[in-house]
């Protein structure tokens, strides 16, 4: 086998890792919201941290993210990507959109949670949680699970 053909086997592994852990991992309600995936990455003290998960809206109603605050931040904001050229920038938005009957998921790249001014390092393998507040739904507390600073997704063996 060449080398280029072994490299390819072990991207595919990767890859099947990735999309089999959001169905193992805790999921947590709000409403007809199910709430499942939740992590971060490991950062220091004073710095700025990323919240991602998966939210699905079983609901016949849209539903958005107006709010999040976090105990271990000073702020959590609300984040989109645009591209700029040839640059990906991060952009507050005023809410997360969450239309009816569809999943919509908080990814590295994409929509993210902004944890502000941590007041303790994310350790990897620690919990932070985070208080989500849904226009419709109300508010929900969900624990990030935090991967490690590289991190490109949840890992396996968070379920309860
Ligand atoms: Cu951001």
């Amino acid at each position: 086998m060449s080398f280029a053909c072994s490299r390819r086997a072990a991207i595919g592994a990767a890859i099947s890792l990735v999309l089999a852990a959001p169905a193992r991992a805790q999921e947590v309600a709000a409403g007809p919201l199910r709430i499942s995936a939740a992590w971060s990455r490991a950062m220091r003290a004073g710095g700025t941290g990323a919240g991602f998960m998966t939210i699905r809206n079983t609901g016949s109603e849209a539903d958005r993210i107006v709010a999040a605050r976090s105990p271990a931040a000073r702020a959590v904001e609300l984040h989109t990507h645009i591209r700029e050229g040839d640059v990906m920038r991060m952009r507050p938005v005023p809410a997360i959109e969450l239309p009816a009957g569809q999943e919509v998921r908080l990814a590295p790249g994409g929509l993210h949670l902004m944890l502000i001014g941590l007041g303790a390092a994310l350790e990897r393998g620690g919990r932070v949680p985070v208080t989500l507040v849904f226009e419709r739904a109300g508010e929900v507390t969900v624990e990030l699970h935090v991967e490690s600073a590289g991190a490109r997704g949840p890992a396996q063996g968070h379920g309860h």
